[in-house]
């Protein structure tokens, strides 16, 4: 796929997504609104840019690998694969109805192109990225697999299980990214259990760790390249982001973590998404 390398086309693209999220959700009456909506940016950046795919040829042996180990944001996904043509955009709002491709949590078994692994139970992602990577290894495969995470993800004892694994067999073919919004269901993770300091302690499990502002495509595309030029170690991105990224009413708060907009609601929502794509242009126009 040509990788887009505009920082103003893609953030038409990462809002065109945050849109699609906030139709799909709303109509389907059920789902996670706020880290779908914050990782708007990062998964434009990632299909957009840094993947090695091609949505026409879905199971091409040579394709990078996404495992996205948060299951809960799974309109992030599919209203990304939708918007790099990997189905019709129109198939979105089927999302958690009975018989769809498109269940509250990815599933492999739907035959939805573009899903790698099921998911939804937090914690297994790495895992499977480890297998992947070991694989990809053992075949001398260029291959890349990029797992995604949520902070509050981090808290499972199985992730760290993996990084070790991960760093043990050198597997530099694994980035992880990990959706630093500082909040997950319950509140803020500082309250719930504090991941700080979250960069030494990936170091310490022998990972090469980058990060950067999830919100500003040049700094997520350096910190893509600086992972895919790393040799000898497995890369983990730290992403500072803003849950409800683009909803303004709705940034940064936790409520929103699984919450829908009603049909009044997302009106209201499309409106300040439109808002925030014409300040965040003006901004990126203003810094050239
Ligand atoms: C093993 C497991 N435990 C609990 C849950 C329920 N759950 C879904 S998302 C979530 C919060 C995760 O926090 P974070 O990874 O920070 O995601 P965010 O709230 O930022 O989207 C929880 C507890 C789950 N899906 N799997
Ligand atoms: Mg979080």
């Amino acid at each position: 796929m040509t990788k887009i390398t505009d920082s103003r086309l893609l953030l038409e693209l990462s809002y065109n997504i945050r849109a699609l999220i906030v139709k799909m959700l709303s109509t389907a009456g059920s789902g996670h609104t706020g880290g779908s909506l914050g990782l708007a940016d990062v998964f434009t950046a990632l299909y957009f840019n840094e993947l090695n795919h091609n949505p026409q040829k879905p199971l091409w042996p040579d394709r990078d690998r996404v495992i996205l180990s948060i299951g809960h944001v799974a309109p992030v996904l599919y209203a990304t694969l939708a918007e790099a043509g990997y189905f019709d955009k129109s198939e979105l709002f089927t999302l958690r109805k009975i018989g769809s491709r498109l269940q509250g949590h990815p599933g492999r078994d739907t035959g939805l192109p573009g899903i790698e692994t099921s998911s939804g139970s937090l914690g297994q992602g790495l895992s499977i990225a480890v297998g992947m990577a070991i694989a990809a290894k053992k075949d001398n495969s260029g291959i890349r697999i990029f797992s995604i995470h949520g902070d509050g993800e981090l808290q499972e004892g199985q992730i760290w299980e993996a990084a070790m694994a991960a760093a043990h067999h050198k597997l530099d073919n694994i980035t992880a990214v990990v959706d630093v919004n500082g909040l997950q269901i319950d509140g803020p993770t500082t309250k719930v259990m504090n991941l700080e300091p979250l960069g030494l302690k990936w170091e310490a499990f022998g990972w090469n760790v980058i990060g950067c502002n999830g919100h500003d495509f040049s700094d997520i595309l350096r910190a893509f390249r600086e992972a895919r030029e790393f040799r000898g170690k497995p890369s983990v991105i730290l992403a500072s982001t803003v849950m409800g990224k683009g909803v303004k009413s709705i940034e940064n708060n936790h409520g929103w973590h699984g919450r829908v907009p009603s049909s009044t609601e997302a009106v209201e929502f499309l409106c300040q998404i439109d808002e925030s794509y014409r300040i965040e242009l003006s901004k990126s126009e203003l810094s050239k």
